[in-house]
């Protein structure tokens, strides 16, 4: 008894310093108080419908802070959880705040929510990506601890996305916010809006006009007397004018209200150089006592723009190229839950790189990068996750639709936004998974819910233009998907998921010939990287750096040169999470220009090279390639290439000191063949840009290995090589490097016969993948040629010939399968070191096999045969080591 005295009290004390601080944070004038409610969360991760009520006991929960998710399993789990989820937390209010109305607003919970306090239902939201707001005026109190209990759920097949390459994290994610106002105010249950919407119906050169529209409410039993007072900033602060409205509100009504201002004479235009934002302010006045009741604050900007299908897009009437990135919104390890200056950052580092334009991509994303967008200078597209098919689910497209008024509405003001989209490649699974007469009905609610969709969007918003993006297919042209919106978005991936990067052109040129009065935009183009493979032959689909800098060195010319192009944006601009991706980095999809933790990728550089033309930029383009090796003659410098980007119009080019050459930048790259020698060189770049010296300098490793093999260079050497690959692999966890293949020939060492094989699939048991992923099948055998001496051989396998899926994993089924799986013999210097090994059976399918064999040698060489007893022999790794 006497204990919960003590704790009553402690708690008066605390609710007395919390109001204080409440309330000296907000100036007197402003009556709209707002403050997140974040902290001191309770979480389970499972279903609890008990916890809906008041009394329950949540202690044994876990303490959590939002924003918060409950995915970041998604980076280790393909099966990453979906399901429920509660959230609980007692809440104080201020003695003051009785008598006031009170607003809790959910900035994002995926994918729903269902919102409890004090144990009794207040409303749900559908949607993991928008926010949505709640009236608690009648359900909170003020003279006693408040309990919230929030039921989210990730599993919810009715609310999109559905499917899509990427994780759909669960969880509270964004900020809550608690709202206190008089009982008159701006309209704040307005789909997670806050009631005020402004727009520029004219802009020129010469003058610009601002109107602003809201609801009022009065939740008062007895009318009201109010006056709107709209008052507009320019950019530097200078209040420009004030417009004053009287309205007369009943008991509990809700009226509509709109202030046309005065034109504006030669407005500062927006543009993504001169992002000038000017302010709206909304107050709401007693019209007698002139007391303020409530108040708001919003950006905008004036700037026109169309979209043409033969001269692409015009921003103030000029020609203007959208340089853009595609952005997803997770960062490993904590998934979704980024706080705003996480976000923020994102956006400086776009800035950075000379990008004008984002595809907030694929579902809204947090206001903090919206409010970015404006104040940086980053026009934008922004849109609803209605991904790869629609599903015959009642309430989706309900769903969908209030998805897009809600983020039509809460990202109206936002100068920054010119689109707004609805659709990314819905016919991609549709077709896959439905063929012939069965496709017709997915094809025909397909299309029905775009229409939909365009309508609501063009009620909510004539002032800004539709898109959707597609796939490299014909067939959103033949079903009218493509005449539906104003824009179409290509997602284009020649060259990577199948053809020639030429294939790139080729598509734009015919579609513009068939339809060159459709503006179109690159909605998408991007290739796989990982910064442990290099390679000197890089080819589409080995995830090498190499590799992905080749294809957008192809992509970004024909885009900036192409001119009934509006522009495009790269996809993606992080490395992001895709729970149910394998490939070179699992749970990844590498494709970004920044590593998931934004480092960026030399890659970065390229662009910053193209799009900035107002400062230097020269980039040795080897952050991502530190640990360099390279097989060496007889103790001749090896070649590699260097790459340096810059915009600079001729680059020098030193190693130690020494000039490589000089090199005229094309395509603002300039590529040298560098001699190295050295254990750690130092690479050193020299230009000029407009009359002033500019340097980059960075040292990197070296790891020289022998081509022939005695006992001068052998000591303390691995020969580690990256079987049935061109690729070098670098272990992040050993940093040994494994060099690429390469045929025997005497002397020297190398592969016998065999062909190159490979997969896409995980390989369980290592983190090593693609070290594994890549392999020579049907090999007679491997070769060094090398003194006498005690030496450890090692070999690496993994069996990627399943047959079919149910024998996903062989132990424990001895005796079932012999003859369909392969199993051989291994000799090293004819002596049996493995009479019937079978990789699938030691390991399972797709898992990494490693043996160590010491071998004492008294010939001139190692030479490990394979003898196939069933299927094939196959080797995916090997390494020897000098014992002594
Ligand atoms: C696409 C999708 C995007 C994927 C991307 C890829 O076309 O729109 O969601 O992540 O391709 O990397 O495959
Ligand atoms: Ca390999």
């Amino acid at each position: 008894m006497k204990k919960e005295t003590i704790c009553r009290q402690r708690s008066c004390h605390w609710i007395a310093t919390t109001v204080l601080s409440l309330f000296t944070l907000f100036p007197a004038y402003a009556q709209r108080q707002s403050q997140t409610i974040n902290d001191s969360w309770k979480f389970l991760r499972e279903e609890c419908p008990a916890a809906a009520d008041s009394a329950f006991d949540d202690h044994s929960w876990t303490d959590i802070h939002l924003p918060h998710t409950w995915n970041t399993d998604a980076y280790t789990e393909k099966d990453y959880y979906r399901g429920t989820g509660w959230y609980r937390r007692t809440l104080r209010l201020p003695q003051e705040w009785q008598g006031k109305q009170l607003f809790l607003k959910l900035e994002a919970a995926s994918k729903a929510a269902t919102l409890y306090v004090n144990g009794r239902e207040v409303g749900s939201h559908a949607g993991g990506y928008t926010a949505c707001t709640f009236d608690l005026t009648e359900y909170l109190h003020t003279d006693a601890p408040n309990t919230l209990s929030v039921r989210v759920d990730n599993a919810r097949q009715d609310v999109a996305p559905i499917s899509a390459d990427f994780t759909f994290f669960g969880g509270i994610y964004r900020d809550v916010w608690l709202t206190a106002v008089p009982k008159q105010h701006f309209h704040l249950t307005n789909l997670g809006s806050d009631g005020i919407f402004i727009s520029t119906p004219q802009v020129s050169e010469e003058q610009g006009t601002v109107s602003v529209r809201g609801e009022v409410r009065n939740d008062d039993r007895k009318k009201a007397s109010l006056e709107v007072m709209t008052r507009l900033y320019a950019p530097d602060g200078t209040l420009l004018q004030t417009r004053k409205k009287k309205i007369q509100l009943k008991a509990e009504e809700t009226l509509a209200f709109e202030q046309e201002l005065l034109p504006v004479s030669h407005p500062m235009l927006w543009t993504p150089e001169t992002p000038h934002i000017y302010k709206v302010e909304t107050t709401l006045l007693d019209a007698k006592s002139k007391q303020v009741l409530d108040h708001t604050e919003h950006p905008t900007a004036f700037r026109w723009y169309r979209f043409d299908g033969a001269q692409g897009f015009f921003l103030n009437g000029k020609p203007y190229k959208l340089r853009g990135i595609c952005r997803h919104q997770d960062q490993k390890p904590i998934g979704v839950a980024l706080t705003d200056e996480m976000h923020r950052r994102d956006m400086k580092l776009m800035k950075e790189m000379g990008a004008n334009f984002i595809r907030i991509s694929h579902y809204p994303q947090d206001d903090a990068i919206i409010e970015m967008c404006d104040k940086l200078g980053m026009l934008a597209w922004e849109e609803i996750p209605v991904i790869d098919i629609v599903p015959d689910t009642p309430e989706y497209a309900e769903n969908c639709e209030r998805n897009l008024r809600e983020m039509i509405r809460q990202h109206y003001n936002h100068p920054s936004i010119i689109t707004w989209g609805y659709m990314n490649e819905i016919l991609l699974v549709a077709q896959r998974k439905h063929k012939g007469d069965a496709l017709k009905p997915v094809l025909e609610r397909t299309l029905a819910l775009a229409r939909r969709l365009e309508n609501a969007l063009k009620q909510e918003d004539p002032t800004r233009i539709s898109a959707m993006a597609f796939h490299g297919s014909n067939s959103y042209n033949e079903t009218g998907l493509s005449q539906i919106t104003d824009i179409v978005g290509w997602n284009l991936y020649q060259g990577w998921y199948g053809g020639d990067v030429t294939g790139f052109e080729k598509f734009l040129a015919e579609q513009h010939r068939n339809y060159p009065a459709h503006p179109m935009i690159v909605s998408e183009y991007g290739a796989g990287s990982d910064r442990r493979l290099h390679t000197l032959a890089p080819r589409a689909f080995d995830f090498s750096i190499e590799y992905q800098q080749k294809y957008l060195e192809h992509y970004l010319p024909v885009l900036e040169e192409t001119p009934y192009v509006c522009g495009g944006t790269h996809w993606n601009f992080i490395d992001f999470s895709s729970a149910l991706r394998d490939e070179s980095m699992p749970r990844i999809n590498n494709k970004g220009l920044v590593y998931a933790d934004r480092t960026p990728k030399d890659v970065y550089y390229y662009y910053k090279a193209a799009w900035r033309s107002d400062i230097p930029v020269l980039h040795i383009a080897s952050r991502d390639w530190t640990r360099r090796s390279g097989v060496q003659q007889e103790g001749k410098p090896v070649m590699l290439p260097v790459k340096v980007y810059s915009n600079c119009p001729e680059v020098e080019l030193f190693i130690d000191g020494t000039s490589v050459g000089k090199k005229k930048t094309e395509n603002f790259t300039a590529l040298f063949e560098v001699p190295f020698l050295r254990k750690e060189p130092f690479l050193s770049a020299h230009a000029t840009y407009q009359g002033k010296p500019v340097t980059d300098g960075l040292r990197v490793g070296f790891t020289p290995i022998p081509d022939r093999l005695d006992k001068t260079n052998l000591n303390g050497l691995e020969l580690a090589v990256n079987v049935g690959s061109h690729c070098f692999f670098t272990s992040d966890e050993s940093h040994l490097t494994w060099v690429p293949d390469q045929p025997y020939t005497p002397g020297s060492w190398g592969h016998l016969g065999g062909k190159e094989a490979g997969t896409q699939t995980e390989i369980g048991l290592t983190t090593d993948g693609p070290l594994f992923q890549t392999l020579r099948n049907g090999l007679e055998g491997y070769r060094f040629d090398v003194p006498q001496g005690v030496y450890e051989v090692e070999l690496l396998f993994t069996d990627i010939y399943r047959r079919n899926s149910s024998t996903a994993y062989l132990l424990g089924r001895e005796g079932q399968q012999e003859n369909r799986e392969n199993t051989f013999r291994i000799t090293i210097n004819g002596k049996t070191v493995e009479d019937a090994l079978s990789p699938c059976r030691t390991s399972g399918y797709f898992r990494a096999l490693r043996k160590k064999y010491i071998v004492d040698n008294d010939t001139d060489h190692l030479e490990i045969k394979f003898h196939a007893r069933s299927g094939n022999s196959f080797l995916n790794g090997i390494k020897i080591r000098h014992r002594n």
